[in-house]
């Protein structure tokens, strides 16, 4: 589940400053429409549960262009905050085997936008987080 956010802000500790603007059932981490319609100062904020294939330490990846966070049964995991270009940053976080919680925090200011997030660990290659381990419920 996806939520879309219009507004102007230059960290995401002031998400709460943007207005919503519509729910989307997004299977993964993706900006999709209705983005095209603003282009710049936009935001997101996903969440869901994540299936974990066994217990573990996992590392999660946030890549974006600007802000991205991503938190991990209400803890923050991975914090890539504020305005800048494609940039890869990570996290490290022992689980149990099964759901946990995932949010992830997105936003973009102005020029250009994107926003990858990864996953790697027990039972798992680094890859995108789609829709065969990610659950709205
Ligand atoms: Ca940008």
């Amino acid at each position: 589940m996806a939520e879309y956010f219009t507004g102007e802000i230059s960290t995401l500790d002031d998400f709460g400053k943007l207005a919503f603007h519509s729910k989307h059932p997004y299977p993964q981490f993706v900006i999709g429409p209705p983005s095209h319609l603003h282009g710049d100062n936009f935001a997101y904020r996903y969440t869901g549960y994540i299936k974990i294939p066994e217990d573990g330490l996992y590392t999660f990846y946030l890549s974006s262009d600007d802000g991205s966070r991503l938190y991990i049964n209400d803890s923050l995991v991975v914090d890539n905050d504020g305005i800048h270009a494609m940039g890869e940053v990570s996290g490290k976080v022992a689980l149990r085997k099964g759901f946990h919680k995932i949010k992830v925090l997105y936003f973009e200011a102005k020029f250009g936008q994107g926003l990858k997030a990864m996953i790697s660990g027990p039972g798992l290659k680094k890859r995108e987080m789609g829709p065969d381990i990610l659950f709205e419920k």
